[in-house]
Parts: C-alpha cells; sequence; structure tokens
C-alpha cells in the first residue's frame, strides 16, 4: 500500500482540500477554507500545516472564534448546505468560544467543521495552560462540552484513527438530515505526530447529496389526504430553500389552489407577490397565513422545524380535527405534531406527491379566500413601511427603505431583537436566497459575522446587515475581516438604546421597565435608571475602517444607501429611531410565562391574561 507521511495535522489540512459534494451533476467544494485563531493549542499543529499544505484551503483570520463559526454556517445556508468552512481554535477559551457557534449550527441545521485544539494526550505537562482540571477523570476537557451541541464528536488520541474518523465527519456534514455542527478534538501533542497514512486517502473524494423519497404507501396516503381535506395550508420552511424546491412548491401550490405561509428561514421560497403567497405564519406572522392557519383542516408543513414562532406556540392552529403532513428529509421533524410523516427530500417528494395529486384529479381550490387576505395583509405592510406617512423615525420605516434599495438578488441579513419579527412581516423577498434570518438561534452578535458569510458566498449581491444597538455591541469586530478580504458590507444599525424587545417583553408582562435600557446607574435608587448612556456608533465603525453614516429620517437613510452602494469598504448606516411604538401583533400569541405570585398588580392581571392565552394552546399527539 502506499503511503504518505505526514503529521495529523497536515493530513487533516490535504484532506480537506480534496472533499467535494455533488447534488443533481453540479460539484461544489465542502470547504471553501479555514477559519481560525491560533494559540497554543493548534499553532505549531493546524497553523504550521495550514502554512505548508494549504495551498487548496485558503486561511482567513477572523477576529473571535464564535463569530467564525457563524460566518461558516452564514455561508453555508447561503451555498445551500454544499459548502462550508472548517474553523481552527486553540484549547481552551479559544475552543469554547466556539460553543455557540456549534449550537447555531446545530439548531439551524447547518453543516460546520470544528477542530477545537485540546490537551496533551500524553498528559505529561498538565495541567496545560488554560486546562479545566476534572477531578473524577482525566479523560475530560472544556472540549466534552461540544457533545450535546454536535452532531458528530471525536478526540483524536493516535493519528491512525483519523482514517475512520475523518469519512465519518464527512458523511454527517453532507448529510441534509443528519447535518450541523461537527466536531473533531485534536489534542496539541497528537496535531504535530507523523503517521504512514495511505495515500488513497488524499484522493479527490465526492460526496453525493442524494435526494430522498419517501415509501409508496407514505406519498399515496399524504396525496389522498391533501385531495380530500377542505382547507389547506402549506407551511413552508427553510428546507424548502435548501433543497431547491421552490419551482416545484410553486408548481403544487398553483396547480392545486394550496396557500403557502412563510416562516422565518423559509421566506422567499415563493416571492412575496406570488398569488398563494400568503405571508409569514405564527408569532411574528401576519393576518393573512395566520387566518388561514386557524381554519385549516390539513397543513403540510415542508422542510420545517415547526418552532415556536412557527406555531405561535401551538396556538396557531385551531380546527378541531386540524391533521399534519410533514415533509422533511429528517425523521424528527417529519413526525412532529403528530404529523403523518413524508421522510424524504423537499424538491424530489413534491414532484412525487404533485403527479398523485394529478392522477387522483385533485381539485383546484378556488383563490378567492387567499386574493381578499393578501390584499388587506399587503396594505397592512405599505402602510406600515412607508415613509411619507410622517410620524418619527421608525423601525419598519428603516425596513421599508432598505427593502426599495434592495435588488431583487440582494440579502438582508439578520438573527435577534425587534427585528427579525418586523423583517418577516414587512421584508419582501423576491428571490429565495434573498432573505437570511437567523431564527433558529437567534443569536445576538451573528448579524455582522453572518454577513460576511453570506457576501463570501455571494460575492455579486449586496448584502445589508440590519443589526441593532444591542447586538451591535455583543459583537461587530468582524468589521475589521470584512475590511481585510475586501467582503463588503451594508451595515444598518437601528439604534433604539437597548434591548426594546426584550423590554417590551417585559412590561408586558406587568414588570416595570429593568435591565434593558442602556443607562447609567442612579445612585439614588442603585438601579440603572439614569440618563442615557451615550455611544457613537458610526465612530465606532469608522475606527475599525468601515465608511459610515447616520440618517435621521427616511430620505437621509434612502440617501445613505445610495453612497453605501456606490462604496467598495464596508459601511456602516446608524440609524437613531425615534419611535418606541410596538409593531402590534397580527392574531399571533407566543408562550413566554408570568410570574405565577406577585404583590404587583401589573404582574397578577399579565398573569390571569397570560392563563387565559394558554388556553388556545392545542395539544397535537
Ligand atoms: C447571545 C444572546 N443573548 C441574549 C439574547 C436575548 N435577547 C434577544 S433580543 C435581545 C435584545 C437585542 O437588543 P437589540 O439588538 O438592540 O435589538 P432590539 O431589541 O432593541 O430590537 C436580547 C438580550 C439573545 N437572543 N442572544
Ligand atoms: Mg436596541
Amino acid at each position: 500500500m502506499s503511503t504518505i507521511r505526514l503529521t495529523v495535522a497536515q493530513a487533516i489540512v490535504k484532506y480537506l482540500s480534496v472533499q467535494y459534494t455533488v447534488r443533481d451533476g453540479a460539484e461544489h467544494r465542502l470547504f471553501a477554507g479555514m477559519f481560525g485563531i491560533f494559540g497554543h493549542g493548534n499553532v505549531t499543529g493546524i497553523g504550521q500545516a495550514l502554512e505548508e499544505h494549504g495551498s487548496d484551503l485558503t486561511y482567513y483570520r477572523p477576529q473571535n472564534e464564535q463569530a467564525m463559526v457563524h460566518t461558516a454556517a452564514a455561508y453555508a445556508r447561503m451555498k445551500n448546505r454544499l459548502s462550508t468552512f472548517a474553523c481552527t481554535s486553540s484549547v481552551g477559551p479559544g475552543a469554547t468560544n466556539m460553543l455557540t457557534g456549534a449550537a447555531l449550527a446545530t439548531v439551524n441545521r447547518l453543516p460546520v467543521l470544528l477542530l477545537p485544539g485540546d490537551i496533551f494526550a500524553n498528559r505529561i505537562p498538565h495541567p496545560v495552560l488554560q486546562q479545566l482540571e476534572y477531578p473524577l477523570s482525566q479523560d475530560m476537557s472544556v472540549n466534552d462540552a461540544f457533545r450535546p451541541v454536535s452532531k458528530y464528536w471525536d478526540r483524536i488520541y493516535r493519528p491512525e484513527q483519523l482514517i475512520s474518523s475523518l469519512p465519518e465527519a464527512m458523511r454527517v456534514l453532507t448529510d441534509p438530515a443528519e447535518t450541523g455542527a461537527v466536531t473533531i478534538c485534536l489534542p496539541e501533542d497528537v496535531q504535530t505526530e507523523a503517521f504512514d497514512f495511505p495515500t488513497a486517502m488524499f484522493e479527490k473524494r465526492t460526496w453525493k447529496i442524494r435526494r430522498t423519497l419517501p415509501p409508496d404507501d407514505d406519498l399515496d396516503a399524504a396525496a389522498q389526504a391533501i385531495a380530500n381535506a377542505s382547507n389547506l395550508i402549506i407551511v413552508a420552511g427553510g428546507g424548502v430553500i435548501y433543497s431547491e424546491a421552490t419551482n416545484e412548491l410553486d408548481t403544487l401550490t398553483t396547480t392545486f389552489g394550496i396557500p403557502v405561509a412563510e416562516t422565518q428561514a423559509g421566506k422567499g421560497a415563493l416571492p412575496w407577490n406570488h398569488a398563494w403567497n400568503a405571508g409569514p405564519i405564527g408569532a411574528a406572522g401576519g393576518s393573512a397565513a395566520n387566518t388561514l392557519a386557524a381554519d385549516a383542516d390539513l397543513v403540510i408543513a415542508v422542510g420545517t422545524r415547526l418552532a415556536d414562532f412557527t406555531t405561535a406556540s401551538k396556538s396557531a392552529f385551531q380546527h378541531p380535527d386540524v391533521a399534519f403532513i410533514g415533509l422533511n428529509v429528517g425523521s424528527m421533524d417529519a413526525h412532529k405534531l403528530g404529523a403523518m410523516p413524508l421522510i424524504g427530500d423537499a424538491k424530489a417528494t413534491l414532484i412525487a406527491l404533485t403527479s398523485r395529486l394529478e392522477a387522483l384529479n385533485a381539485a383546484h381550490r378556488p383563490a378567492d379566500t387567499v386574493t381578499t387576505l393578501k390584499v388587506e395583509w399587503d396594505a397592512a405592510v405599505d402602510k406600515l413601511v412607508n415613509p411619507n406617512t410622517g410620524g418619527p423615525f421608525s423601525q419598519p420605516q428603516v425596513i421599508g427603505v432598505v427593502n426599495q434599495a434592495a435588488g431583487p438578488e440582494d440579502v438582508v441579513v439578520c438573527a435577534a431583537g425587534g427585528m427579525p419579527g418586523d423583517l418577516l412581516k414587512l421584508w419582501r423577498s423576491l428571490s429565495p436566497k434573498g432573505y437570511h434570518v437567523e431564527y433558529g438561534y437567534s443569536c445576538m452578535g451573528y448579524e455582522i459575522a453572518g454577513g460576511l458569510g453570506v457576501k463570501m458566498a455571494a460575492p455579486d449581491r449586496n448584502v445589508f446587515v440590519m443589526v441593532g444597538d444591542g447586538s451591535y455591541l455583543m459583537m461587530h469586530t468582524e468589521i475589521v475581516t470584512s475590511i481585510q478580504e475586501g467582503v463588503k458590507l451594508i451595515i444598518v444599525l437601528v439604534d433604539n438604546s437597548g434591548f426594546r424587545c426584550i423590554r417590551e417583553l417585559q412590561t408586558q408582562s406587568g414588570t416595570q421597565s429593568f435591565g434593558n435600557d442602556l443607562l447609567y446607574r442612579d445612585d439614588a435608587t442603585n438601579r440603572l435608571t439614569g440618563a442615557p448612556v451615550p455611544i457613537d456608533f458610526a465612530a465606532n465603525a469608522r475606527s475599525l475602517g468601515a465608511v459610515t453614516f447616520t440618517a435621521t429620517n427616511p430620505a437621509e437613510l434612502a440617501n445613505a444607501l445610495a453612497q453605501a452602494k456606490a462604496e467598495t469598504r464596508t459601511t456602516l448606516i446608524n440609524c437613531p429611531v425615534q419611535s418606541q411604538e410596538r409593531m402590534r401583533g397580527f392574531g399571533s400569541w407566543w408562550d413566554v410565562p408570568v410570574a405565577e405570585v406577585s404583590d404587583q398588580a401589573a404582574v397578577n392581571a399579565a398573569r390571569r391574561a397570560y392563563e387565559k392565552d394558554r388556553q388556545k394552546q392545542r395539544f397535537f399527539v
């Protein structure tokens, strides 16, 4: 057998350089490169290997390990999970900084490969710098914390373990039903140890992404249920987009007259102005989809995790006999809400369902109800985003103006705060890849790091990163990476001086404002009730290399956006909004529990309202 003598780290770099995916005949590099921050736990291992053998695996230097995992996840999402990045970190804090990113990737079913450095396998110098000592076992490090947030986890004690570990890692990364964070922990000594690896390991390997189909009898039963139902609704999730099933969804919905509701990950599956697109569903949904969902006797969930925002905490579906079909590549998601599971790829399964419905001569349902509801909903959105209605500068106005500046292929990126809910309602998406809101983990700090990954995946599109002041303060330093790499972002910062959405949640639950505004400490009360803490966000971004603007009204914002689009560098537009008004809900609810006992009348009243609302929750078995 032909062999090649390499260190573990060198073998990993060489192996990752030749991994590919293929779907529908189109081939993609599985790894667009490797992000990493070096420390003693990886600089002489993976760091050395990248320097010597990394010509086919471009190295990127981020500012924060959490951020680099977000960038990798965002890139993977933009590439419909066919391509991602690997991420290398040192031991200890560098590694645990990646934990949040790992959880985000796994929750959102996005592939990322994490290679945290680990403590010595030989244990001789222990405890090493940054080692957590665990008295009950020496077979434990902080990297064990990755186990519950990884879809595959391994630790390499001996070089030859790579021969079986790496293919397992690739299999999980490229399996749409399994994918998420994959973590291979690399003890710092083992990274540098050499072995005679089989040469065949470093030949090009292509991982086929299969379009799996449910069994025939499941498809027959589902088609029959669809043909028999009276009030149908499809809930389109991110899986529709990842599977590139948007045309097939269009065909099914148009042929048989089935309205489609969109989730955060699924928005854009149909263009906003498609006759059968009923708009967003759930706790942050709109009036049209929520009305249809409440009356539906059959809900077809396609490629969705059915998270609480989508199901309005299980209050969205009120028909006494409502049934569900769960079309999903993953068995767990397909079985949710007691659904009839259709375990398969969205595109292949929608094609199979359509042909079965044609064979059954299933009726085309009239569009009247959907059209009426859609006209109402579109008018409500028009009103909310209209910058000409006067009034103080508000977040919905910001969204309206940015949406107008965005071309049909441009992308909006967001993750946390009040913005995702407003975007879901108000943003009008024309392209399946135009709306990128990370709402599986809704992680503050994802925005700019994620925007970087989106732009790296789609360099020809404008990427508008919408970020609240709170999220910006949590993590904005990837602006530096965007400048370094010439990856241009247009960052729109909405400054409402604090964690506004959480403050609203708090005050609506009867508690007075506490801990969410960014205010000085008041010595008299020993609470954070003093004057606002002033922050010059534009100066902050400028200091990192961004071009900056400040916009205090819709006209200034439109002007700043026009200039930002013409810029070559990352640009930040600071938008101090004056309106503190909350956008009302549209027939939706979100389960956030309220204190059962309190000496405050407002809390008690909120608890009574909460208990009443909970009666809308349904059990689906
Ligand atoms: C990492 C992380 N920590 C905490 C939260 C909980 N959280 C959700 S939104 C939010 C406030 C966000 O503030 P900002 O970005 O200013 O948006 P706003 O609420 O003002 O719209 C907080 C603290 C979170 N989602 N992510
Ligand atoms: Mg804020």
